[in-house]
C-alpha cells in the first residue's frame, strides 16, 4: 500500500498549478463565469509528458457530497492508480446544452480519497475500557490500532451491554447512512434525530401556505424561463459558491438577455460580483422588516395586484378571511398599523433592517412595477431562528404583486442545483430494490437540543411537559453531527458523558476525534458503482475507480459483520447485492418522453448485459445503451427555448384556480395560514400567528444591541468544502485560507488589520481566525465559512479552527430547523499568532 500511495504522489498535479487555476477562480467576476468554460487543470510540462506515455483508461468517478451541485468527474486509472481528474467533455459545451463542469474541490479530489490521512485501520481510544473508561479524554486520547474483529466486538459488546442496562432508547443515532439504522432497528430500535440545518424556516412554511412540497424543483422557473423575468433578485443567494456546477452559467445567460439583477445580501458575494447590477446590503434575521417596508410602499402607492389577491389568496384583507376569525386579523392591516398603532413603514424597517428608507421605496417601486420578478433565495436568510415570519411574508409579497404563476416570475427557496432550474426531473434513477426496515422507537431528539437532552435527560415532545431520555451511546454514520450542529461545545460535553461513543468515516473528523472506536470506510471510489441525480436534466453513473484503500470497509460490510455478533441474520440486513441494486437503479430509471407526454425507460439492457453482470433481470429498450451510459457516465436531457419542458410553478393554478386548486385548507395561497399556526404550536417550542408578522429572532439583531453583542454572525457555504466534507484537503485550505470577514470601518474601530488574528465570541463559545477587512461586507456584519474542524485549544479556550457552531447556540424555535444566521458575536484583537491551517499536521494516527 505504501509503494502504491508512493507512486501516487509521483502522479499529482503540482500544489503549484493548482493554486495557479485557484487564483483565476477566485480573482473576481470573470472566474466565477468562465468556471463552466475554463479548460481542465494544468499540469506543468514534465508531468504532462510522463503522464501522456501511460496507458490507462477514464472512470466516471463519484462526486457525492451534499455540496450544492452535481458535476461530472472523471479519473484517469493507470494501474490502479489514479494519476489526473477531467470534468464533462461528452459533448460540446453551449449556453442551450451546457456540459457539467466541476469546480475546485471535484478537482482535488484526489487529495482528498488518498490523502495521507485517510483512516486506515480500525482504532481504540487509549484510555476506553467497557463503559468508556476515561470518557473525559475523548478527543484528545491517544489511539491505539486494533483488528477488525476486536473492533466489532468491542462494539457489539458495548451494544449489548448498554440494551440490558439501559434499554434501546439509550441508543443515539443522529444521521447518515441506512446500513446501521438497519442494524439498530432490526436490534430493537434507536432514539433518533430530527430537524432540518438547510432550509430553514422554508421547510414547513412553504408547503403550509402553498400546499406543495418543498423539494427546491418545485418552485419558480426553469432556466429558460428565467430569461423571462424582467428582474432577477437574489434575496441570500450565492450561487457562484454555494450552487456550483450549471446555476451561475444559467444566470448568465439570462443576464446575457438583459434581465436586470439585485443581490439583497450582507455580503458582497461571488455572485454579486458576476451578476448584480444593485447589491442591497442588510442586516442578518431583519429581511422581514424590509419585506413589510416595501408592502407598505406597495399598499399605500395603490400597486398592489387586487385582483390577483381575490382570487388566488386568503387573508390579505378583511374581506378574504376564514370564516370566524377577528376581522382585525389580516395582513394589510397589520402593515398599515391600522389596529396596533405601527405602520410597517419603510422608516420603521429602515431602523432594523438598515436599508434606507429610501432605498426600500425604490426597491418596492421596482418590485411591484417590474413584472415578472423572480426571487431567487437561499436557505440562508430563512436559515434563523423563530424566523417564520421570513418565508411567510416574501411569498406574501410575491402575491400582493400578481409574482407568482407567471414565466420568469416567482419565489424559489432554493439553493442546490436545481435553483435555477425548477420543474419535474427529466430524468431520474429507478430505486435500489432494498425494503425499508422501520424503527421500532419513535422518540426523537430535535438538533437543537440533542446535546443538553444528553447532559440534563429531557427533551421536548409537544406543548406539554419535557419527556425524559438516557442516552449512553452516540453511533456516528455517514455525516458530521457533532462538527456541523449548533451548540459544538454542549455536544462535546455530552459525548464525554455517554458511557460509549463509536465513529465510521473515512478521516477522523470531528465526531471520530471525540469518539472511543473509529472505523475505517471504504468511499463510493472503492465501491461497485451508482448513479447521482444533479438538476432535472441529468442522471450521473459512476463506477469503481480504485480498490479498497488500507484495511477500509464498506458502511454495509461493517453493519452485517456488527449484525451477525448481535445474533441478527445478515441476509435481512443486505437483502440486494450491490451489483443488483445498481442494476435496479439503471433498469428502473426513466426518462421524460420528448413529446412530454409521460416518461419511458432510459437504459436499453441486452441479455449478454444482464449476463455479464450477474444480475436478475429481463432486457430492455431504452434511450441510451448500457455500455454508453458506462462509458460517458452521463445522461443529459437535450433541451432548448421553447420546448415542452419549460416550466413555471402555480402556473396551472393560476390558469384552473377550481379545477387545479391548492392542497390548502382554503385551496387557496394562505396569507392567513392556519395549519402553519397549529403546526408550531403543536412542536412545542413557541408560537407563530398566522399571519406573517416581524417578530425578532433570538439571537438577532436586537438581542445582539440589548445584551452588548454589537456584531451579527452569519456563516456561509464556503467554496473550500462541502460542509465539513474536504475540510483536510490541505490544496483547498490554502486556496480558501477559511478567513473571518469584517467591514473596513469596524475593523477600524477594533485596531484590527488586515490578516491580524481576531477572537470572535458568541453567548456559547470562542473561536479564533484571521481578520478579512473588506469593504464587502455590511458594518455590523462578520461571516465565517461553516464547516472547518474544531481545533479547540482547552488553555486559551477557544477554537483555532473557526468551527462556526462553536459561535451558534442551540437554540431550538419554531419548527425545530436550525438559525445557523441569527448569532450575536464580540471581536477583538487577539495577541497571539495563528498559523495558516494549510500548514498544520494533518490528523495522521496511523
Ligand atoms: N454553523 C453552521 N452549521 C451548519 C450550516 C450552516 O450554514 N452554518 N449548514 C448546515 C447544512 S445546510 C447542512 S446540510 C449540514 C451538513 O451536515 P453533515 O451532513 O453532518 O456534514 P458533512 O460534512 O457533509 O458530513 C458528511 C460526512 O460523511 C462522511 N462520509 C462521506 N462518505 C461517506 C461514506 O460513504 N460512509 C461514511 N460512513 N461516511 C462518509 C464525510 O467524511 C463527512 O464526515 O451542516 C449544517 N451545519
Ligand atoms: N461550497 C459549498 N456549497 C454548498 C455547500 C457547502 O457546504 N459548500 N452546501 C450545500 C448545502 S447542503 C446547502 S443547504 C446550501 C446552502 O445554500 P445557501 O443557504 O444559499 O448558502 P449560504 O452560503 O449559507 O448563504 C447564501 C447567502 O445568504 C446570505 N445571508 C445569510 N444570512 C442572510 C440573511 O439573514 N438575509 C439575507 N438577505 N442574506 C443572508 C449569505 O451572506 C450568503 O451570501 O449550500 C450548498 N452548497
Ligand atoms: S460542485 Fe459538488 S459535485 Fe460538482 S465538482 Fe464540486 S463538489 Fe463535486
Ligand atoms: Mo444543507
Amino acid at each position: 500500500m505504501a509503494d502504491l500511495i508512493g507512486k501516487a504522489k509521483d502522479y499529482m498535479l503540482s500544489r503549484r498549478s493548482f493554486l495557479r487555476m485557484t487564483a483565476t477562480f477566485t480573482a473576481g467576476a470573470a472566474a466565477a463565469v468562465t468556471l463552466p468554460g475554463c479548460g481542465l487543470v494544468k499540469v506543468d510540462a514534465e508531468q504532462a509528458e510522463m503522464l501522456a506515455n501511460q496507458e490507462g483508461k477514464w472512470v466516471t468517478s463519484a462526486c457525492w457530497h451534499n455540496c450544492g451541485g452535481r458535476c461530472l468527474n472523471k479519473a484517469f486509472v493507470v494501474n490502479g492508480i489514479v494519476t489526473k481528474m477531467k470534468t464533462d467533455d461528452t459533448h460540446p459545451d453551449s449556453p442551450d446544452n451546457p456540459q457539467q463542469r466541476s469546480c475546485l474541490r471535484g478537482r482535488s479530489h484526489r487529495q482528498h480519497i488518498l490523502g495521507a490521512d485517510r483512516l486506515k485501520y480500525p482504532m481504540k481510544r487509549k484510555n476506553w475500557e467497557p463503559g468508556g473508561g476515561k470518557k473525559e479524554l475523548r478527543g484528545k486520547d491517544e489511539w491505539v490500532r486494533i483488528s477488525w474483529d476486536e473492533a466489532l466486538d468491542i462494539v457489539s459488546s458495548e451494544i449489548k451491554r448498554i440494551k440490558e442496562k439501559y434499554g434501546n432508547g439509550a441508543f443515539f443515532y443522529p444521521s447518515g447512512g441506512t446500513e446501521i439504522p438497519r442494524v439498530l432497528s432490526l436490534y430493537g430500535g434507536y432514539t433518533a434525530r430530527w430537524g432540518l440545518v438547510s432550509w430553514g424556516t422554508w421547510a414547513d412554511v412553504y408547503p403550509k401556505i402553498t400546499g406543495i412540497a418543498n423539494n427546491g424543483a418545485s418552485s419558480g422557473n426553469d432556466r429558460f424561463r428565467l430569461r423571462d423575468s424582467k428582474l432577477i433578485i437574489l434575496w441570500g443567494a450565492n450561487p457562484a459558491s454555494s450552487s456550483m456546477g450549471t446555476p451561475t452559467y444559467n444566470f448568465l445567460q439570462a443576464k446575457k438577455e438583459g434581465v436586470k439583477f439585485i443581490v439583497i445580501d450582507p455580503l458582497y458575494t461571488e455572485s454579486a460580483r458576476v451578476l448584480a447590477d444593485e447589491w442591497i446590503p442588510i442586516r442578518p434575521a431583519t429581511d422581514t422588516t424590509l419585506i413589510l417596508g416595501m408592502a407598505h410602499y406597495i399598499i399605500t402607492n395603490n400597486l398592489v395586484d387586487k385582483a390577483f389577491l381575490d382570487t388566488y389568496c386568503l387573508g390579505y384583507d378583511a374581506d378574504h378571511l376564514p370564516e370566524g376569525v377577528d376581522p382585525k386579523e389580516n395582513f394589510k392591516d397589520y402593515v398599515l398599523g391600522t389596529f396596533d398603532g405601527t405602520p410597517k413603514t419603510p422608516e420603521w424597517a429602515a431602523e432594523i433592517c438598515g436599508v434606507s428608507a429610501d432605498l426600500i421605496t425604490k426597491l418596492a417601486k421596482e418590485y411591484a412595477t417590474s413584472k415578472p420578478v423572480a426571487v431567487i433565495t437561499g436557505g440562508a436568510p430563512a436559515r434563523i431562528n423563530n424566523g417564520e415570519h421570513f418565508p411567510h411574508s416574501l411569498m406574501t409579497l410575491a402575491f400582493m404583486t400578481g409574482n407568482i404563476g407567471v414565466p420568469g416570475a416567482g419565489v424559489s427557496p432554493n439553493m442546490h442545483n436545481s435553483s435555477t432550474n425548477a420543474g419535474p426531473a427529466l430524468v431520474k434513477a429507478g430505486g435500489n430494490g432494498v425494503p425499508a426496515i422501520a424503527n421500532p422507537i419513535k422518540a426523537k431528539l430535535n438538533n437543537l437540543e440533542m446535546w443538553q437532552a444528553m447532559l440534563d435527560g429531557k427533551y421536548t415532545d409537544g406543548p406539554g411537559p419535557k419527556k425524559d431520555v438516557n442516552i449512553q451511546m452516540i453511533y456516528h454514520g455517514y455525516a458530521s453531527d457533532l462538527n456541523q450542529r449548533a451548540g459544538m461545545m454542549k455536544g462535546i460535553e455530552a459525548h464525554r458523558k455517554v458511557e460509549f461513543v463509536v465513529s465510521q468515516n473515512l478521516f477522523l473528523n470531528t465526531n471520530s476525534r471525540y469518539a472511543d472506536v473509529v472505523l475505517p470506510v471504504s468511499s463510493p471510489w472503492e465501491s461497485y458503482g451508482g448513479t447521482l441525480t444533479g438538476n432535472r436534466e441529468i442522471l450521473i453513473y459512476y463506477s469503481q475507480v480504485i480498490e479498497p484503500l488500507y484495511e477500509s470497509k464498506s458502511d454495509m460490510w461493517i453493519a452485517k459483520e456488527l449484525g451477525k455478533r448481535l445474533g441478527l441474520d445478515p441476509q435481512v440486513i443486505d437483502p440486494v447485492s450491490e451489483e443488483q441494486q445498481v442494476y435496479n437503479q439503471l433498469a428502473g430509471a426513466t426518462v421524460m418522453k420528448m413529446d412530454a407526454s409521460g416518461y419511458e425507460k432510459l437504459v436499453t439492457f441486452t441479455a449478454e448485459d444482464i449476463q455479464s453482470l450477474g444480475v436478475k433481470g429481463t432486457p430492455q429498450t431504452g434511450r441510451i445503451t448500457y455500455a454508453e451510459f458506462k462509458e460517458k457516465g452521463i445522461y443529459q436531457f437535450p433541451r432548448s427555448r421553447g420546448d415542452k419542458f419549460e416550466f413555471t410553478s402555480f402556473e396551472d393554478f393560476l390558469a384552473d384556480p377550481v379545477g387545479k386548486k391548492l392542497a390548502t385548507p382554503s385551496g387557496k395561497l394562505e396569507i392567513y395560514c392556519q395549519p402553519l399556526a397549529d403546526h408550531i404550536e403543536k412542536i412545542g417550542f413557541n408560537l407563530k400567528s398566522p399571519l406573517p408578522k416581524y417578530e425578532p429572532s433570538i439571537e438577532g439583531y436586537e438581542d445582539g444591541v440589548k445584551d452588548g453583542y454589537p456584531f451579527q454572525l452569519v456563516t456561509i457555504h464556503y467554496q473550500r468544502r462541502s460542509h465539513s466534507t474536504m475540510d483536510n484537503v490541505p490544496w483547498l485550505r490554502e486556496a480558501f485560507p477559511q478567513e473571518f470577514w469584517i467591514n473596513a470601518s469596524d475593523a477600524a474601530a477594533l485596531g484590527i488589520k488586515n490578516n491580524d488574528i481576531v477572537k470572535v465570541t458568541s453567548r456559547w463559545g470562542s473561536i479564533i481566525r484571521q481578520a478579512y477587512v473588506t469593504e464587502r461586507i455590511n458594518v455590523g456584519v462578520v461571516a465565517v465559512g461553516e464547516g472547518a474542524w474544531i481545533e479547540y485549544d482547552d488553555a486559551e479556550g477557544v477554537d483555532k479552527a473557526g468551527a462556526t457552531n462553536v459561535l451558534n447556540g442551540p437554540i431550538p424555535s419554531g419548527q425545530g430547523h436550525t438559525g445557523h444566521n441569527s448569532c450575536n458575536v464580540k471581536v477583538e484583537k487577539y495577541n497571539k499568532p495563528l498559523a495558516p491551517d494549510y500548514t498544520w499536521p494533518q490528523r495522521i494516527i496511523f
